[in-house]
């Protein structure tokens, strides 16, 4: 029977010679593709010495490290499931997400234990191992025992294979279950229309808890078994210094903003380029252009999500419609189905507007434990709501205008106002609340909170955003908070939120 395991794939992508340098870290530590091979055969032993049920899921809240790259894939290699979480989640998100998961394992920084372990222990989790960014903690000094032999675990194409969190416009996070053939599939596609080489060398700059760095990145290079520059942080200038060295890199729109303010980026640097790819958030024309400008490179610019990984690229080749467009995100891809319906669910002609809906192998197999969820987003024959609204020109090159979900895409992270502006009705003096995405010149959008107090109350904006800070991840707080007295409604007493966005929409500049 063949095995559809994601790991066997990537490691049979791995080269001949297993002693070439897989992954080189900024900090100056080479891992071989052996030390790949090995390390998760140990980890993986080590997960399946533990007695877990088939499907456990293994939750995990780490920096970023080589380490942590291995035991995403020991966990597939072990056929169980890798939910990968936000380094910077606080404990009342950890809460929720390890209360809704149930996983069987939970690893976590050391320096996090305390809260962690305590969350997981009272949910059920038997097992909590850490796992430090210096090649520490307990989840490696239980693996050093293990025997670094292991057969990779058979798996069926929808054998779950991630877990990835994506909050709701609820409010209420839902688990977006990824299997092993949705991701194959989707990596085996990108690996052939990008036009990936043996000798490619991947700057990896990107956070491994979100399908960007997980999967697109992370896929793209082993399944080509091509080496890694492994970055811990994003860091612009390390990023120019390393340019020589490498002929691709990812990034999300915030990144290509940053690179462009560093001095050092110039054709010199960029002369082994092959390909700059950006996505998960809108890149601006401003940026696509100055980036042509200064490198000599026209950045590729895809869309995706996590419920489906990538769904649509511009060409990689130049002969592929009129090659590479800013301001659009180019094809679907090769076995994706992408249409766009008006509100009524009709088809919509060429360069009309509607929203984007998707059919394909990449597609998930549905929201973790939400069956009405999964149902009400996707249509009767089969296609999957993205949320996002857009429109497809007469030579096929998709454009995305907005969003019908209310989201806000910060920096690449998606912020969904229904969460912060629950967490701000539910503080003392607030009668409600509204969150609104803004333009920024870093960020691309970031969050304004608009806040009305209950009568005979006066409500402190500073205290408003401390409080929050204190309950949520970072990238979640507003960047600015008012406090006014009404908020503007339409007729049917709706908050006009496209209003307050108009509003606020010159406050960064
Ligand atoms: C950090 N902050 C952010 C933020 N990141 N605020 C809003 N949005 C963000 N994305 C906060 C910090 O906590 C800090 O707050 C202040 O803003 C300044 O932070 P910084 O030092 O400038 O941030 P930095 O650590 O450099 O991180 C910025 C970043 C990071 C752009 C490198 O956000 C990042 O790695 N983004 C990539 C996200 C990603 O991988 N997305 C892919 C999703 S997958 P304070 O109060 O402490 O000063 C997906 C599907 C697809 O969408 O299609 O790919
Ligand atoms: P996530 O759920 O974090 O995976 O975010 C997915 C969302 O990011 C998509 O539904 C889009 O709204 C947005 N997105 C991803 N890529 C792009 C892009 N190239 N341009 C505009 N929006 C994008």
């Amino acid at each position: 029977m063949k095995n559809h395991n994601l790991f066997a794939a990537l490691r049979a992508a791995f080269p001949a010679a297993l002693d070439q340098v897989a992954i080189e870290t900024d900090n100056g530590l080479r891992y071989s593709w052996a030390d790949l091979e090995r390390a998760t055969a140990m980890m993986a032993n080590l997960l399946q010495s533990l007695g877990l049920p088939a499907g456990a899921r293994i939750a995990v809240q780490v920096e970023k490290s080589v380490e942590a790259l291995m035991l995403y894939l020991a966990t597939l290699r072990a056929g169980y499931v890798f939910l990968p979480l936000n380094t910077a989640y606080l404990s009342a998100e950890i809460e929720y997400f390890i209360g809704n998961a149930e996983p069987a394992v939970v690893v976590c920084s050391s320096k996090n234990f305390g809260w962690v372990s305590k969350i997981a222990f009272k949910a059920g989790t038997q097992n909590v191992f850490t796992l430090d960014d210096d090649r520490s903690g307990s989840l490696l000094a239980r693996a050093a025992h293990c025997s670094d032999q292991h057969a990779v675990a058979l798996m069926q194409q929808d054998d779950l294979a991630a877990i990835l969190y994506t909050s709701g416009t609820t409010g209420r996070s839902k688990g977006a279950m990824l299997s092993h053939g949705n991701l194959l599939s989707n990596a085996l596609v990108l690996k052939a229309y990008w036009g990936w080489q043996k000798n490619d060398v991947l700057i990896h700059a990107l956070p491994i808890f979100h399908v960007h760095g997980l999967f697109v990145a992370v896929h793209g290079a082993l399944i080509n078994g091509s080496k890694m520059i492994w970055l811990a942080k994003f860091d612009p200038k390390l990023v120019v210094e390393k340019l020589p060295q490498a002929t691709v890199f990812m990034g999300v729109p915030t990144l290509y903003v940053r690179l462009l303010a560093e001095p050092g980026l110039d054709r010199d640097a960029c002369r082994n380029m092959r390909l700059f790819i950006a996505g998960s958030a809108p890149l601006l024309i401003e940026t696509f252009t100055e980036w042509q400008q200064r490198t000599g490179h026209t950045i590729l610019e895809r869309y995706g999500m996590s419920e489906t990984a990538m769904l649509t690229s511009n060409p990689y080749q130049g002969h592929q419609g009129d090659g590479r467009r800013g301001g659009t995100v180019g094809f679907a891809l090769p076995g994706v189905s992408l249409r766009v319906q008006s509100d009524a669910g009709l088809p919509l002609p060429v360069g009309e507007i509607g929203g984007i809906q998707v059919k394909g192998p990449n597609v998930f197999m549905g929201y973790w434990r939400m069956p009405e969820k999964t149902a009400e987003e996707f249509t009767a024959d089969g296609y999957f709501k993205t949320g996002d609204v857009g429109k497809i020109d007469e030579r096929g090159y998709i454009t995305i205008v907005g969003r019908s979900k209310d989201l806000i895409i910060s920096g690449g992270y998606n912020v969904y106002p229904a969460e912060i502006e629950g967490y701000i009705n539910d503080m003392d003096g607030v009668a409600e609340s509204a969150l609104v995405g803004v333009p920024h010149p870093d960020f691309g959008e970031v969050g304004v909170a608009v806040v009305i107090a209950k009568p005979g109350v006066t409500l402190d904006a500073a205290q408003i955003v401390a409080a929050l800070k204190s309950k949520l991840a970072n990238f979640k707080i507003p960047k600015q908070c008012f406090v006014v007295s009404e908020l503007p409604r339409n007729t049917m007493g709706k908050v006009q939120k496209n209003l307050l966005r108009e509003q606020h929409k010159s406050l960064f500049g």
